[in-house]
């Protein structure tokens, strides 16, 4: 029986998505006139900009709707990925793509007197995310909407995204806040009728059979917002859910009638600022209370709705994990683990035991990190004091581990206190990444050498316990269609014509690319190759042009480094490479400068506003390019850029203009990359060390396609050790790079004392191995650079590269999780 009405009437009242080019414009004017309450003569791009994404926004929702509701009649098995970050970027763009809708929005738009170009350009990023671990969660969304799986994303909608980057005129990096919801954000659907209530504090009362009560305290309420996911070429369009905290009572009544207003908005200002700002930390563990309370807000809240939906399908609890699997992004979410025993035992009644296996059928817990001083240590007074329920779930689930540990190892105490959730001290922390582990059925590392790594260090006692078998490797991947067909429309359209098939087939099956081989040495494909990334270093020259005024030399080799700021990324590396170049440069007379090959070196990303080294390492690169770039002895063959503000919009420019790009951490220390990825689908060629996914592009692409240097990680740790105990000055060690040190402090780039304290962390330590390693780079530089001279064998090995990539499509990655780890299947919408 129809829910309500006459059948016909509400099926015929369905808004029609017609997709002509009238219907198109007559649907943008509707939004004009109405949604903006504008008229044709008061609108500019930002106005039209709006009315396009309304446009396009309704049929996102026609196709959200379908898919939602055919997929929860179906009730399948769902994945849910729980992410702290989601770096989306901008949507109208890739969601016209994905709609196949891009050309007709072209032809309405200029035929209401706007250039679609400008108009994408309008939108701002929802950068709710600091790097790599934010932007894999959206490529991720984006491959499973396209493969048709049944995956919702849970995380935050922050009031800030990552803070917009400012350069001083000292070249220091200020930080601005990013109000991106200023503007209204037409890509979300408030869903204010969905709000749940998460605790804090208060007090945990135990009952009998691990049961407890947990009353009292502040209750908070989550609101939902839902932002529509399109796959690509089919009307499956899944959900991110993110939430946003809200005051559960709006004032306190007594304290403003009393007249003590402060008092009386106090509780509600706490309430909301919960999900006010992102945390700009990244590869850092930052141990504030307030990001503990977004941390267990996030995911209580995402849990109690997984909860409700697995209830409205009437199964039995004990099927809890045949319906649902959820992982967790890093060990940000972790708190999830004890949310669900508490769920389950607390409010379910499910005898403790039964709800453990539940629990460890449920998770799947990724790793993105090995460095020490990112893995999260929450101290127990904190916790305690914040959750007192999960912290008495924690402690047990602990005992009752350890106990099994030693069953298994008896006597064996340090291998206790090694696998304890808990490490011992005053106070006592938690470690979340034991208990992350301890509490999934799966942890899985980012690249082959990553999850090596975490089976052989941070978690080798684990290993140990449960088996290999338990920790497996996910390499990740990138969304070929945001990351080639988008931000790189020329090489798109170039292969598409070159492979003779569609595009849509090609950008769905990535391997589909290695048909470009047999055209690598066809030299009029090489000729549109080579036009096609001239044509991109233009437009990003151009971009350059407007920002500093500075005219960029086109045909100089562009080299890009874009990434965070980090001392593991060893950006140093970079900058003192450029400044021994110049050195170089400079100590030639200009008939043997003519034979250098030219470079512009590019460097954007942000510093943690409280990385003190790392903000000096920008410093630096800016103080050293206003020289350089001033040399008319020099400036033809070097030039050097920072530029401010790295972002997902300007990464889309950046990496399609890249004829190198470098990704040259430690070894050891970069858990995958993944913009190592973007530049190689885009043709560029990697300079990188032998680390993360770095080995596995060279595995695909062949060694000789990029340029490796650096010792290997086997060597990183005896290496360490030696500059502890037996360290040889630089000056012994790597003249060059004493000679460059020597004139950075002598102040010819500005007042050298400042850059003291980040040249001694080189001089010194050195515990990135930047004196190590320093050698062998800037032999990988001279090799870039013969290899560059000769121009056919270069445009073919970029033709090469892009060719090998397929393996990093993120829909390999997500079907890897979809069939090993969570066990769902593809839904067609109908
Ligand atoms: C890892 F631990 C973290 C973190 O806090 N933030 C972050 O972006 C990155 N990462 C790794 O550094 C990259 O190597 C990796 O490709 C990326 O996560 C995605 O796995």
């Amino acid at each position: 029986i129809w829910p309500r009405g006459d059948e016909k009437t509400w099926k015929e009242g369905i808004r029609g998505v017609d997709s002509d080019v009238p219907s198109i414009t007559k649907s943008i004017v509707n939004h004009v006139q109405t949604s903006l309450a504008r008229q044709a003569y008061n609108v500019d791009n930002v106005g039209a900009y709006q009315a396009v994404a309304l446009s396009v926004r309704d049929d996102l929702i026609a196709n959200w709707n379908e898919t939602q509701l055919y997929t929860t009649n179906k009730t399948p098995k769902r994945a849910y990925y729980l992410s702290l970050e989601f770096l989306m970027g901008r949507t109208l763009d890739n969601a016209l793509l994905n709609l196949g809708l891009k050309q007709k929005y072209n032809e309405g738009v200029e035929k209401l007197g706007f250039n679609l170009e400008d108009i994408v350009d309008c939108e701002r990023d929802a950068a709710l995310g600091n790097g790599g671990l934010g932007r894999l969660a959206a490529c991720y969304l984006d491959s499973s909407a396209t493969q048709e799986l049944p995956v919702w994303g849970y995380g935050l909608r922050y009031k800030y995204g990552i803070f917009q980057q400012l350069i001083a005129p000292d070249g220091s990096q200020l930080e601005a806040p990013d109000p991106w919801l200023n503007n209204q954000n037409p890509w979300e659907l408030p869903r204010l009728d969905v709000t749940i209530e998460v605790r804090f504090y208060g007090h945990a009362e135990r009952l009998d059979k691990g049961k407890a009560i947990w009353s009292g305290g502040q209750e908070v309420l989550a609101v939902a917002y839902d932002v529509m996911i399109p796959g690509y070429h089919t009307k499956n369009t899944n959900n991110l859910r993110l939430w946003e905290s809200k005051p559960k009572r709006g004032f306190d009544l007594d304290s403003f009638n009393a007249g003590d207003y402060d008092r009386a908005v106090a509780s509600s200002t706490s309430a909301e600022n919960i999900t006010s700002v992102l945390y700009p930390n990244d590869n850092t563990y930052i141990g504030k209370e307030l990001r503990l309370k977004q941390q267990y807000f996030w995911t209580a809240a995402s849990l109690s709705d997984i909860m409700r939906r697995f209830k409205n399908t009437g199964k039995n609890i004990s099927e809890f994990p045949d319906f649902v699997a959820i992982q967790l992004n890093d060990t940000h979410p972790t708190l999830a683990v004890p949310e669900l025993m508490r769920l389950l035992v607390d409010e379910e009644d499910v005898p403790w035991d039964k709800a453990w296996k539940i629990v460890t059928n449920t998770f799947f817990f990724t790793n993105h990190t090995v460095l020490p001083e990112a893995l999260e240590k929450w101290p127990v007074p904190l916790m305690q004091n914040l959750l007192p329920r999960h912290m008495q779930i924690i402690f047990d689930i602990n005992l009752q581990f350890l106990q099994s540990v030693e069953r298994k190892f008896p006597g064996d105490r340090d291998r206790l206190a090694r696998m304890s959730i808990i490490q011992e001290g005053t106070p006592q922390y938690v470690r979340m990444a034991n208990l992350a582990c301890i509490g999934s059925r799966k942890v899985n590392g980012v690249a082959e050498l990553h999850s090596e790594l975490v089976r052989t260090t941070i978690m080798k006692d684990f290993v140990d316990y449960y088996g290999v078998s338990k920790f497996q490797n996910v390499t990740n991947g990138i969304t070929p269609r945001r990351w080639l067909d988008q931000c790189n429309p020329l090489l798109s359209d170039l292969i598409t014509e070159t492979l003779k098939i569609k595009k849509e087939v090609w950008l769905r099956d990535l391997y589909k690319l290695e048909g470009l081989l047999k055209f690598a040495d066809d030299p009029t494909f090489q000729k549109k190759w080579a036009a096609v990334k001239q044509s991109n270093k233009e437009r990003l020259a151009h971009h350059v042009e407007t920002q500093f005024g500075i005219k960029v030399n086109t045909s100089a080799m562009f080299d890009v480094q874009v990434k965070r700021l980090h001392e593991y990324k060893r950006q140093t590396l970079n900058i003192l490479g450029v400044v021994h170049r110049y050195l170089t440069l400079k100590a030639m007379s200009p008939a043997e400068r003519k034979k250098v090959n030219p470079r512009v070196v590019f460097f954007a990303g942000k510093a943690a506003p409280g990385y003190y080294i790392a903000k000096l390492t920008i410093k630096l690169i800016v103080n050293v390019a206003r020289v350089i770039n001033e040399d008319p002895d020099t400036k033809e063959y070097l030039s050097m850029f920072f530029l401010p503000d790295y972002s997902v919009s300007l990464a889309e420019i950046l990496i399609p203009a890249s004829e190198v790009s470098q990704h040259i951490s430690t070894a050891g220390t970069e858990a995958s990359g993944t913009s190592n990825m973007k530049f190689c689908l885009n043709g560029g060629l990697l300079l990188g060390t032998v680390d993360g996914a770095n080995i596995e592009i060279a595995e695909e692409v062949g060694e000789s396609n990029v340029f490796f240097f650096g010792h290997l990680t086997p060597a990183v740790e005896e290496l360490r050790y030696k500059h502890t105990y037996h360290p040889v000055p630089v000056e012994e060690k790597c003249p060059p790079l004493a000679k460059v040190l020597n004139e950075i402090s002598s102040g010819r780039f500005g007042d050298g004392s400042v850059y003291e304290p980040l040249l001694n962390t080189i001089r010194q330590v050195d515990y990135y191995l930047v004196t190590e390693d320093f050698d062998s780079y800037i032999r990988a530089l001279e090799m870039v650079d013969t290899a560059y001279q000769d121009r056919n064998g270069w445009i073919k090995k970029s033709i090469c590269t892009t060719a090998k990539m397929g393996k990093f499509s993120s829909d390999r990655a997500i079907m890897n999780y979809a069939e090993e780890y969570w066990n769902i299947e593809q839904i067609k919408v109908p």
